[in-house]
């Protein structure tokens, strides 16, 4: 999770070692994970290029995978594989809760997360708290099958810092709150520490549920067992869980749910067979699946 990596645009038609015969001239983008392994896009086009307050912001046109949005280096989404992120952030935790009317997300200013949010009838409200204003601006510019979620009129969005959003909420008053955060470096380490998980606790209704992007459980899986343990101290119920995530580095990514009453083993079967209906990638199977945990990381977590 290296913040200092810039974009790479490297001209690939001279590369003489490349097993692939370029017939023309291509530039690429890869994220490098920190034990040297990447995972490298064709690009055919630079759409967006900003350096605002709070980082840097990329967005590419791939050749297979749609837009690519890259924030300080690291991978936000493509369009192609964007769901199996989102679906895996929203739907446990919004079937978990038993009445999912009063959602927060915090981060996630593209709007996939909002977007599958709204998928759920029961919604009244969903505030959605992004701390950078231009991530919304190139959404609703380049990526309209998620910023159409912001034209719904449950929707209230917020720009401003999410930490002090969750301080200074009602307590008592999220039926769901969702973090869809960057990674844990810079201005993102506090969304991943205790003050914040209290914060939560107090904003949650007793029914509250939590869902979070945690980090992936490959490279970064020492952080991914820090952080389940200190929610484990924090609520009644924690775990983590896992999707395949084909645009992250390491392939699959880990996520931490978490409730304050609701049985974190008991979906609603009725609402997820709705949900699973229209769903890309969720389904009652991936959702059971995602709990299942190798056994070397098991092991970490007890
Ligand atoms: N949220 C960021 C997940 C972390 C990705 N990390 C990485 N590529 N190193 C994604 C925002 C999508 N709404």
């Amino acid at each position: 999770m290296k913040t200092d990596l810039k974009p790479e645009l490297v001209t690939m038609s001279d590369e003489k070692t490349s097993l692939m015969e370029p017939t023309e001239a291509w530039h690429t983008f890869t994220e490098w994970s920190d034990t040297g392994v990447g995972l490298t896009w064709k690009i055919t086009r630079m759409l967006e290029s900003v350096k605002t307050e709070y980082q840097q912001i990329d967005l590419y046109e791939t050749e297979g995978d749609g837009k690519l949005l890259v924030h300080d280096g690291a991978v936000m989404l493509t369009e192609r594989f964007e769901s199996q992120y989102h679906d895996a952030l929203v739907h446990s935790a919004m079937l978990i809760s038993p009445n999912p009317r009063r959602v927060l997300v915090i981060g996630g200013g593209d709007g996939g997360t909002l977007r599958e949010v709204l998928r759920h009838p029961e919604v009244e409200v969903a505030c959605q708290v992004e701390i950078d204003d231009e991530v919304v601006r190139i959404a609703k510019e380049y990526l309209p099958t998620m910023a159409k979620a912001y034209d719904d009129p449950r929707v209230d969005l917020v720009i401003g810092d999410g930490l002090a959003y969750v301080r200074d909420t009602e307590p008592d008053s999220w039926d769901v709150i969702l973090v869809d955060s960057t990674d844990p470096v810079g201005p993102a380490v506090p969304l991943f520490e205790e003050p914040f998980y209290n914060d939560i606790k107090r904003a949650l209704t007793e029914d509250g549920v939590m869902a979070s992007q945690i980090a992936d459980p490959t490279f970064h899986n020492d952080h991914l067992v820090t952080v389940i343990k200190r929610l484990e101290k924090i609520f009644p119920q924690a775990r983590p869980y896992t999707a395949p995530v084909q645009m992250y580095p390491s392939g699959v990514w880990g996520f931490a749910l978490v409730s304050k009453g609701p049985d974190l083993d008991t979906v609603d079967d009725e609402r997820a067979m709705v949900i699973e209906r229209d769903s890309k990638h969720w389904s009652r199977e991936t959702h059971a699946s995602s709990f299942g945990m190798p056994n070397w990381l098991r092991r970490k977590l007890l």
